[in-house]
């Protein structure tokens, strides 16, 4: 094998030395590489090619050299103009410089060394998420803490959801999964010393926000604590989740059908419906990851069982195309009314058929593929029913039936239904990327169909941002159909490509530090391993910055994205730590953190683990 002028052991050692290659350099090296002097040397033919190649050289040096009219025009006299027409007069080289060499890095060394430059960004972007998260506890700390939320900008706590401290709950296991160990040591002693007096004594809680924030807070800490953080007992997180667990049975047994009350009063020890005797769809069907879950580590099978009633008593009750109504009565058991919608009261009951059906398929002892079945069907009905495309820009969106199946569809479309895409995606592979689940051959057309939406449903959702004068979305939505309300309100931001197809309302115009877009966006990027969505989830982050960061410390909701700056509504939701912060952090991170196909996240963004798959993390 013929040498290279330069040894490898160079290229390793140092490329950047070798990306301009000086002829001499070249030249020199070549000649004193010993198999070309050795044969060199050995005939006169070679003797002659030697001097050849030497006057050549002295040819080549004199032919390099700067033309005289060049030398004469110094450049800094010379003006533009002037020196570009010298350097045009120039006859043609024979020689030209030879061009730098890109580093002679490998194609695998090369993909390396790019991936982790980007690394390095999302690293350090993630981080920001951290420092985030930080300043939202500082907050609540400073003037909240023991209360459910903080009101940032009057610095003060409020209890808007029974009083159990939420925030500290619904946060915890992010300073878990961020490594914040002082937060995790603050948030666990203060459940340790205060959480089950708080159960004793407060009164009123609603069932679904107090499963899927507190309970769900606690399960999830429990688990993550198992064998690995030690300031927090997961022995003490699973005892007072057995205290509250069998208080919100209480909405269960003091119902006479399968669906359960509304409210809770923890004190008293009664649940009763709320004022209108009705239950939320969603809420009664958002439940069972958590009850589930106590059962299994409790080794107490009646919080499932109450809880999975309510779905075997829904799998019998009439849909359109699987689409439900928003109310249900747990007097009569039956469906109230006929508004049917993904949005609020709606939203979730299609996330838990999926999630639950994924958090059980690898028991043996039940079958639950009623839920499966229960979800396909009714992800059809959306794609039938309530999928449309706006114009003029033809942004996907799934709107409403606020009067049934016969009545007319409304272009409406909640924050709330962001949370689609990502189970959506979830659904189409079950927590595989996308390549693998097509290589593996296990997508049905159902799944595929699932996944296009997905994709197409997180655009818009992302668009409902950057269409703000903020980059912050609105709660809700209007999309354009038919083409009135050209003029109509809209986001301010008059360089986004779909102002006219998104319609913002008056009322409408307001931020609460949702989550369920960068939910999404988490859930496709590690699904599709599509860069767009992080890119995506950052801009959002730095919208709220921008917006929402109060200095005193904690973010706070907007009264309206559309104008700026925006008015400020003095909340942070405890959803801000539990969940916003925890999907940014965990979409500007390592796809191997919490993988999709060993845990699923309840609707509050607690990570628990698929029965059977993780004991421990
Ligand atoms: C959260 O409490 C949950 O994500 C719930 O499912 C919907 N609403 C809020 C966040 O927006």
């Amino acid at each position: 094998m013929s040498k290279l002028p330069y040894s490898t052991k160079d290229v390793h050692y140092d490329n950047d030395k070798f990306r301009h290659r000086s002829h001499f350099k070249v030249i020199s090296q070549s000649l004193t590489n010993s198999s070309t002097r050795i044969s060199c040397a050995n005939c006169s033919l070679g003797k002659l090619l030697m001097l050849l190649l030497i006057s050549g050289v002295a040819c080549l040096f004199l032919m390099n050299k700067s033309s005289p009219a060049l030398e004469t025009n110094s450049v800094h006299n010379a003006t533009f103009t002037e020196f570009t027409e010298v350097a045009y007069q120039r006859p043609p080289r024979l020689w030209r410089r030879p061009p730098r060499l890109p580093p002679r890095l490998t194609p695998d060394e090369m993909r390396k060394k790019d991936s982790s430059l980007d690394d390095s960004k999302w690293v350090l972007r993630q981080q920001k998420v951290k420092e985030a998260f930080n300043h939202a506890w500082s907050g609540y700390k400073s003037f909240a803490m023991g209360f459910d939320e903080l009101m940032p900008v009057s610095k003060r706590g409020t209890d808007g959801l029974g009083g159990l401290g939420a925030t500290i709950i619904d946060a915890l296991d992010t300073a878990m999964i961020m490594g914040e160990n002082d937060i995790v040591k603050e948030a666990s002693s203060w459940i340790e010393k205060n959480l089950v007096s708080r159960i004793n004594e407060r009164g009123q809680v609603n069932l679904f926000e107090t499963t899927i924030r507190v309970l769900g807070g606690l399960l999830s800490a429990y688990h993550l604590s198992i064998g690995g953080n030690n300031s927090t007992n997961p022995e003490m997180l699973l005892e007072i989740s057995k205290v509250l667990g069998d208080r919100l049975l209480l909405a269960f047994s003091s119902s006479s059908t399968p669906i359960p009350f509304s409210d809770v009063y923890l004190k008293d020890k009664v649940a009763r419906p709320a004022p209108d005797g009705l239950s939320s769809t969603s809420e009664v069907s958002t439940l069972q990851l958590e009850f589930n879950y106590l059962s299994e580590i409790s080794g107490d099978p009646k919080y499932y069982s109450e809880g999975m009633k309510v779905l075997e008593h829904m799998r019998s009750l009439p849909k359109v195309e699987g689409l439900v109504p928003i109310y249900i009565s747990p007097q009569s058991g039956q469906f109230s009314g006929e508004n049917i919608r993904l949005g609020s009261r709606g939203d979730s009951y299609y996330e838990y058929l999926i999630k639950i059906w994924i958090q059980q398929k690898n028991r043996r002892d039940t079958d639950l593929k009623y839920l499966y079945e229960m979800y396909t069907e009714a992800m059809r009905g959306v794609r039938h029913r309530l999928v449309r495309k706006s114009i003029p820009k033809g942004l996907v969106f799934v709107g409403e039936l606020p009067y049934g199946a016969q009545g007319d569809f409304s272009p409406k479309m909640d924050h709330l239904v962001c949370f689609l895409p990502g189970t959506l995606a979830l659904g189409a592979t079950k927590g595989m990327t996308k390549t693998k689940a097509i290589e593996s051959n296990l997508l049905s057309n159902d799944d595929i169909e699932n996944l296009k939406l997905a994709e197409d449903l997180a655009k818009t959702c992302f668009e409902m941002y950057e269409v703000t004068s903020t980059g912050l979305a609105p709660e809700i939505a209007y999309f354009q159909i038919k083409g009135e309300n050209e003029n109509g309100p809209h986001g301010g931001n008059t360089s986004s490509e779909y102002l006219n197809d998104i319609i913002i309302k008056q009322l409408d115009r307001h931020n609460l530090l949702r989550p369920e877009t960068v939910e999404s966006l988490m859930y496709l990027h590690r699904i599709t391993e599509d860069p767009k969505y992080r890119e995506w989830g950052w801009q959002i982050f730095e919208a709220f910055e921008k917006y929402t960061k109060v200095e005193s410390g904690g973010y706070t909701s907007l009264d309206d994205v559309t104008s700026v700056p925006p008015p400020k509504r003095d909340k942070m939701e405890t959803f801000f730590l539990g969940e916003t912060l925890k999907y940014l952090y965990l979409l500007f991170g390592e796809n191997d953190v919490l993988p999709l196909d060993k845990y699923v996240f309840n609707t509050e963004a607690h990570p628990l683990p698929i029965i059977g798959l993780v004991d421990e993390i």
